[in-house]
């Protein structure tokens, strides 16, 4: 118990709220995400990550479990969640139902702590109605048990995704994907924000009652593609004040950017998250 407190303390930097720099897209996205127009050239280089988390403030850096035993050695201050399981987007979710195998055993993760990584959480992705979502949920469920009983943390990805969806960000599937993750024991759940057409705020007041199903179980949303700094820091603000998430979950809105800008921006993103900074005060950070 003393090590998931001083874990959830470290992952939230004592405020209860998460500040999760998601770099699980190299296996979920390949290298689109990483090399292209409108992507800067630093984001091809994996060290990349560790770069921005290390000059920059972030609550957790969620990653697969080789990407971090390549790294952590020389970026051994960073709080690591590794992400459990993961599948690419070359399989076609139009044609066949997704599903996101355990890449490895959580035995291979606590040897990874005992060798002095600090690993303080893991991630695992449900694809809420797709045919495999019975293995994903015990799969899940089973993981955050014993997580539980060793001091990790565990956030649950929960992505409603198969040909039984029509509409994967409809509000009431986003507000069940989060009661879901409560049932399993998640300590947070991510989700894509809802979508209601035309009209953010909206999304942000649909949020709420997603936030609110979701209990003691704290909610964040995927950031999505990038966009300019300060839409994005709106955006969240939105989706905290209004919609009462329990801080963020941002990959590609980081990482694309130069070094510095990056690194600038997980600071503003933190000071928002963790720190109930505005707009305008996280902008001018
Ligand atoms: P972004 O902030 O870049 O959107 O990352 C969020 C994320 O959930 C990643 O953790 C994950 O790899 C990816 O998006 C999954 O996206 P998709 O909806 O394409 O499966």
């Amino acid at each position: 118990r003393e090590t998931y407190i001083s874990n959830y303390l470290a992952a939230t930097r004592s405020t209860g709220r998460l500040m999760l720099f998601a770099c699980d897209q190299k296996v979920e996205h390949l290298n689109a995400d990483f090399y292209g127009e409108g992507i800067d050239p630093a984001d091809n280089n994996p060290e990349h990550f560790f770069r921005i988390a290390s000059q920059g403030c972030c609550g957790v850096l969620a990653g697969q479990r080789g990407l971090i035993a390549h790294y952590a050695a020389s970026y051994p201050q960073l709080n690591y969640l590794v992400k459990m399981n993961s599948k690419t987007n070359l399989v076609k979710t139009a044609q066949s139902d997704p599903y996101s195998g355990m890449l490895y055993d959580l035995d291979d993760i606590l040897l990874m702590r005992d060798a002095g990584v600090n690993v303080v959480g893991l991630g695992y992705t449900v694809y809420l109605g797709s045919d495999y979502e019975a293995s994903m949920l015990s799969e899940a469920g089973a993981l955050i048990a014993r997580a539980h009983a060793e001091g990790l943390l565990v956030v649950l990805w929960v992505y409603p995704r198969g040909a039984a969806v029509k509409a994967e960000k409809d509000p009431a599937l986003i507000a069940g994907a989060a009661g879901v993750a409560l049932c399993l024991g998640a300590d947070f759940v991510k989700v894509n924000p809802p979508k209601v057409d035309g009209d953010a705020h909206a999304s942000a007041r649909a949020l709420a009652i997603a936030s609110e199903a979701a209990g003691r179980c704290g909610l964040v949303c995927a950031g999505g593609s990038t966009v300019d700094a300060r839409s994005f820091l709106e955006q969240l603000h939105d989706q905290i004040h209004v919609g009462h998430a329990l801080g963020n979950a941002t990959g590609r809105n980081i990482h694309q950017r130069s070094l510095d800008e990056a690194v600038r921006l997980t600071k503003a993103i933190s000071a928002l998250t963790l720190a109930d900074a505005s707009v305008d005060e996280a902008v001018a950070i």
